[in-house]
């Protein structure tokens, strides 16, 4: 081969070689630009507009997210072959919060939160101020503290469950600690637990005063109460006391045994020195709504007439301290061996 062909040839093959090596690095570029761009996040198959930066904000509206499985069925699925924990981390004075948000342009529903220590040190379920607000109404909300104590309507609950409005069961009633259920409201009735009757002389000046019986007639239940008093106690829980009688067997508790006539003149056989007071509690929770009464005298040993009652006050009281006049008379005639009666709300 002559020498030029040989230059010629050798010219050659460089020529191949540079073009190759063009190649090989013109490739070796483009493997390198595709590693380095902006789609580098992207998984190997993915797409290439999978996840977008939009300033220092990253998205991704393509499909439902999944974090644990290959085939998330919402939006966000993250599962987990094990227990699961999701975990919202902020310093402990500020709140941590869920937000269902309407995200119409014009909204329509309330916003609804699931808070942590936004209203004190509890966790708090409730609904926005305002039709798709961020402020939320403590008020109407639901919470639970780490005392244990339940606020319904109200972010500072004193007792296990506090509730700012009415309580409603619409079956079962309600189960006090003694196991009793309580299906129905007690009715509120009115009337009074104590009543004491206070007599003056009688019609001509005496020390005595007989009061065979006092006998109240409870409009509550449209019936004459006969107390049916075997000493100042019995029956429990009423109790009798008075000043003092005439008599050893002339005790005061007797005005209230459920006899009053002719033979049971020792009844409530009262001295009169300071006005006679005779007073009967009938124990807590009981009351008699006492629209009329009767004072019963025997025709037996009532010095003709003369130790019957004339003038009297009858109190009534709730608590044993403070009285209220049901009714008063002044030279009221009581006949012997029978009662007078008296309409509360006439009288
Ligand atoms: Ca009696």
């Amino acid at each position: 081969m002559k020498l030029r062909t040989i230059t010629s040839f050798i010219s050659s093959k460089l020529k191949l070689l540079s073009l190759s090596i063009t190649i090989g690095l013109f490739a070796c570029a483009i493997s390198i630009f595709a590693f380095s761009s902006p789609g580098s996040n992207q998984p190997p198959n993915g797409n290439p507009t999978f996840w977008l930066l939009n300033g220092t904000n990253m998205y991704y509206s393509g499909g439902n997210v999944g974090i644990g499985t290959t085939g998330p069925n919402a939006n966000l699925e993250v599962a987990t072959t094990g227990s699961m924990q999701l975990r919202l981390s902020s310093p402990g004075g500020s709140y941590r919060r869920i937000v269902f948000f309407d995200n119409a342009t014009t909204p329509t529903k309330y916003n609804w939160e699931i808070a942590e220590n936004e209203f004190g040190d509890g966790l708090f379920l409730g609904p926005s101020t305002a039709v798709g607000g961020m402020t939320f109404n403590t008020l109407v909300g639901f919470s639970i503290f780490p005392n244990g104590n339940v606020g319904i309507g109200t972010a500072t609950p004193g007792q296990k469950l506090s509730v700012a409005g009415t309580i409603e069961s619409t079956s079962g009633g309600f189960k006090f600690p003694d196991g009793t259920i309580q299906t129905t409201a007690v009715t509120t009735v009115s009337g009074k637990r104590y009543f004491r009757i206070t007599l003056k002389n009688g019609t001509s000046g005496q020390t005595n005063i007989q009061l065979a019986e006092l006998q109240f007639y409870d409009a509550n239940i449209g019936q004459w109460i006969t107390n049916n008093m075997t000493s100042d106690s019995v029956p429990s829980p009423k109790v009798v006391t008075y000043t003092p009688t005439s008599y050893s067997t002339s005790l005061g508790w007797k005005a209230f045994d459920g006899a009053g006539g002719t033979s049971h003149y020792y009844d409530g056989y009262m001295t009169s020195v300071a006005n006679s007071v005779l007073t009967i509690d009938l124990g807590a929770g009981n009351v008699i709504n006492a629209t009329k009464y009767r004072v019963y005298t025997s025709s037996y040993g009532d010095g003709g007439g003369t130790y019957r009652p004339t003038d009297w006050t009858l109190r009534t009281s709730n608590d044993g301290v403070n009285w209220t006049i049901l009714d008063s008379q002044i030279g009221a005639t009581v006949p012997g061996g029978s009662y007078l009666e008296i309409d509360t709300t006439t009288s």
